[in-house]
């Protein structure tokens, strides 16, 4: 039987590409690959071309990302000679336009249609996949591509008694293809998704009864359909080249100006205005963009947030809907958002009612309709937008067995592990367009395929050109991909929802963040760095022999990236190369910008004695009743910056997190008054603080000393000197990414000697400013020289980006060596100033949680008692 418009009855033995789907990935791959001269076929289960938009044919089916972005940007001419009507394109004209673009190109000669691929399988012998069909047929491939769609398996509704219903039953997602009439019928809709809210006000059009059952409220912007953006399309007819670069190397896939307005700190009318603002447009973007910190501080989420359900109360009549419509249970953003026309105006209408399936919940399904605990519905027709098994579902519902005879759903059985989200490690040449850890649905998806697309094929070519032929990703880039991405979505609020993101929505599914979160733009940039170092972290063979530059792409933790990225925008003059005086005010003011750090009981400055004179000092009190133990602290600022105020949202964050009072203490800088001033007044305060103890609201006999960089080094200088003096006894010291020796010739300095903020010359700099070359191997100076024994117990903290990173090892090895007892934390992904960046570097937190768990842990037992 032919199921090819090419009229060709079977598929061919033989091709180089073999792809899943005819929806926009597919078909653009195709002619892809045809132009690079690969031979390639697409196999699809639908009867045309189309993919998600074959399917989805529910009343009220569009787009949600606007015409003028959600097209091909690949061929200018296409561009030129299709116009869309709308702003957000309905689904049969979407249909019409991927139908065109197959015509165009003559596309559909290649696509096996009504074809399912049930199975594939490596043939590591032959270097082949082998596929299946549901029809028997088998086709060998050199490379096979999933352009299977993130959103293309709907869920079977997982409701009891599903199967009973007697009545109309409809999918949203598998929507038939003749005509639906709900006219003067008793109407059901279960769900409330993107699917639900869109078909909800065009059924309720028909329907003389519309029941929305809703278990979970959703946040929805109103679209403002109508023609296609102006300021859009005039941007384009500009410059469309610049326009499409623009989004290619944009957040999410649509040229829009990021804000550095933060919902925290903006007044409420500027919070208001830029709301309003974004609301007008009725694009996702804008209103997922209103704040910069909406997407990773609670407090700024929850601005947007309710001023959505001041909207949802303002436009629903019935105020106890209106509350059950209001989402409470997620941060906005955190489950996709959606754009709808009319939807919250439905349930104004007589004959629409608002089933929350919080307060009833569906006990069964019967044979003619819903049961609740306490009511029963009969329906003429239940529409379920229940949603998809979204992203690996596609993947995993075909029968893929890889190198090693283990199939692709045993491996990803606690969650997918991917490489770029383009292949996973034991499936070589299979790839996935928009796979999980891609940004694919977090993006314009248009934007997102064809940046896929053009990676693969370029790939494809480049294999061909160097006579290589099989590609698989190493374990140990695939681990550092995932690592990334869970860094990445660790410092947002996403995996706070129950969202299909985070594969919630299927029982049973794994927990695990699915889409990269990252941006387009950093993630176009780590598969252009990928293809750039010779395919870094993927295996290659073939007739060239084999090669492979392993490594993991992305170390950095994102926000730290995201801060350096800033500063190298900012082209700011070199520390080493200002004054002291200047070098000053510059880091004070970059203190400055900085967030205050959280709310602690008491915050009150004073002064104690110095051998010099007096030292200013800044006490943080737990909100907590006292007394507390106490932390002496000393801040970092290569013994020539900062004072006891410039470490304050850190010194409030240990305050807060260890439940001591922390007192940070100044200390004489250089190079005014060099080594060992500092020494001297840091070991003064360090006495006159245990003595006065109680008065200051501390627990005697419980003090701790901290400090960061040249205060750390200050910190374990100051333990060894109180042991060497016979007191004051010191329960623990905290030494985060100290200064513990100097030697400049340590591998972490040549590694992270430039680039990390601290560089091996600012380093060198603070130590002119500080110390003479004779007295820097002095233990005063150079702790690690000490003698280490009968040192208080500590808590090391090193940063793998930090030029000090290996004198803080070797510090925490040789305290261990002494018989100390220590804790080594080693920050992954920092660089020397992250740690203290607090609620500016989202993914110090767990760091900073751990340091203080770990001090809490031994403060409290003094060593020598
Ligand atoms: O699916 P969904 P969707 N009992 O999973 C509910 C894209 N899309 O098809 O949230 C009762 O979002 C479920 O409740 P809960 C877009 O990316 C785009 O609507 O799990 N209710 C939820 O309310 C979108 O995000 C467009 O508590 C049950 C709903 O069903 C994605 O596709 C249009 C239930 C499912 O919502 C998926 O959207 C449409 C149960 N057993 C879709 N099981 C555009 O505009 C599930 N629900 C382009």
């Amino acid at each position: 039987m032919a199921r090819s418009p090419n009229g060709s009855a079977a598929v061919p033995a033989e091709v180089d590409v073999a792809v899943v789907g005819a929806g926009f990935s597919g078909l653009y791959l195709l002619y892809k690959l045809r132009k690079l001269g690969f031979s390639a076929v697409a196999f699809d289960e639908a009867g045309d071309v189309g993919g998600t938009w074959y399917w989805n044919r529910y009343p009220g089916a569009r787009c949600d990302i606007p015409t003028t972005d959600y097209a091909y940007s690949f061929d200018p001419q296409l561009e030129q000679e299709w116009t869309w009507t709308e702003k957000y394109a309905t689904q049969p004209e979407i249909l019409a336009y991927l139908g065109h673009v197959a015509d165009r190109y003559d596309l559909r000669r290649d696509v096996w249609f009504d074809t399912r691929i049930t199975a594939a399988e490596w043939d590591e012998s032959r270097r082949q996949w082998l596929l299946r069909t549901n029809h028997d047929d088998e086709v060998r491939c050199r490379y096979y591509v999933m352009a299977s769609g993130c959103l293309s398996l709907p869920k079977t509704p997982d409701i009891e008694g599903a199967g009973r219903y007697c009545g109309e039953v409809y999918l949203t997602g598998m929507w038939p293809h003749g005509p639906v009439d709900f006219s003067g019928k008793k109407v059901a809709v279960v769900g409330t998704g993107s699917s639900g809210i869109q078909c909800i006000p065009e059924i309720a059009r028909q329907a003389a009864q519309l029941t929305v059952f809703q278990r979970t409220a959703n946040f929805s912007v109103p679209a403002h359909n109508g023609a296609p953006p102006a300021e859009r399309l005039a941007r384009l007819a500009d410059d469309r080249d610049s326009y499409r670069e623009d989004a290619r190397w944009s957040r999410g896939g649509m040229p829009a100006e990021l804000t550095e307005v933060s919902g925290v700190t903006a007044s409420d009318q500027v919070r208001r205005e830029r709301f309003e603002n974004a609301w007008r447009t009725g694009e996702l973007f804008a209103i997922l963009g209103v704040f910069s910190d909406q997407g990773i501080n609670p407090i700024a989420n929850e601005f947007v947030a309710e001023m959505i359900r001041e909207k949802i109360r303002a436009n629903v009549n019935d105020p106890d809907t209106a509350d059950a419509l209001c989402p409470m249970d997620h941060p906005f953003g955190t489950k996709r958002p959606c754009l709808d026309s009319g939807y919250f105006e439905t349930f104004n209408l007589p004959h629409v009612r608002l089933v929350d399936l919080r307060q009833k919940p569906i006990v069964t399904i019967t044979e003619a309709g819903i049961e609740l605990a306490d009511e029963s519905f009969e329906f003429d027709a239940i529409v379920f937008a229940t949603g998809f098994d979204a992203m690996t579902g596609p993947l995993v519902s075909v029968n893929i067995t890889g190198a090693n005879g283990v199939t692709l759903k045993d491996k990803w059985a606690h969650g997918p592990t991917t490489y770029l989200g383009l292949m996973t490690s034991g499936f070589p040449n299979l790839f996935m367009i928009t796979g999980p850890q891609s940004p694919s649905v977090l993006s314009n998806m248009l934007v997102s395929i064809e940046q896929h697309v053009d990676w693969v094929a370029d790939c494809l070519g480049r294999l061909r050109a160097e006579s290589l032929d099989r590609i698989e990703p190493t374990p140990l880039a695939e681990a550092g991909w995932v690592q990334h991405n869970q860094d990445c979505a660790e410092i947002t609020l996403y995996p706070r929802a129950n969202s299909w993101y985070m594969g919630a929505n299927v029982p049973g599914k794994p927990r695990v963040f699915l889409p990269y979160i990252g941006g387009v733009d950093a993630y176009r940039q780590a598969c252009q760095d990928v293809a750039e170092q010779d395919l870094m972290g993927f295996r290659l063979d073939g007739p060239a022999g084999a090669r492979c530059n392993d490594g993991v792409i992305r170390r950095i933790q994102p926000d730290v990236a995201i801060v350096l990225d800033l500063i190298a925008s900012l082209g700011l003059p070199l520390m080493e190369t200002m004054t002291a005086a200047d070098a000053r005010a510059y880091s004070d003011a970059t203190a400055a910008t900085m967030p205050p750090g959280p709310v602690v009981g008491e915050i009150t400055d004073a002064v104690l004695p110095g051998p010099a004179g007096d030292l200013g000092y800044r006490l943080y009190r737990p909100p907590s009743a006292g007394p507390h133990p106490i932390i002496a602290y000393f801040h970092g600022g290569g013994w020539v910056l900062g004072s006891q105020f410039a470490d304050e949202p850190f010194c409030r964050d240990l305050c807060v997190r260890t439940g001591a009072v922390v007192v940070s203490v100044d200390y004489r800088h250089a190079p005014e008054d060099r080594y060992p001033s500092a020494v001297d007044d840091a070991f003064a305060a360090v006495q006159w603080i245990a003595a006065n103890a109680a008065a200051l609201g501390g627990i005697p006999g419980q003090l701790a000393v901290a400090g960061w960089s040249a205060g750390g080094n200050l910190a374990a200088v100051t333990c060894q000197l109180a042991r060497d003096a016979g007191g004051p006894e010191i329960t623990s010291q905290l030494l985060l990414t100290p200064v513990t020796d100097g030697d400049r010739a340590r591998p972490s300095y040549i590694e992270n000697g430039e680039g990390f903020v601290l560089t091996a010359d600012l380093m060198g700099w603070f130590w002119d400013h500080y110390a003479d070359e004779a007295d820097r191997a002095h233990p005063t100076a150079a702790p690690l020289r000490g003698t280490l024994a009968g040192l208080p117990p500590a808590v090391v903290v090193t940063a793998e980006f930090d030029p000090l990173r290996d004198e803080g090892d070797a510090y925490a090895d040789a305290l261990a060596a002494a018989g100390v007892p220590v804790r080594h934390i080693r920050a992954r992904g920092h660089i020397h100033t992250s740690l203290t960046m607090v609620d500016a570097v989202i993914s110090g937190a767990p760091v900073r949680a751990e340091m203080a768990e770990a001090l809490s842990a031994i403060r409290l037992a003094p060593v020598r008692a």
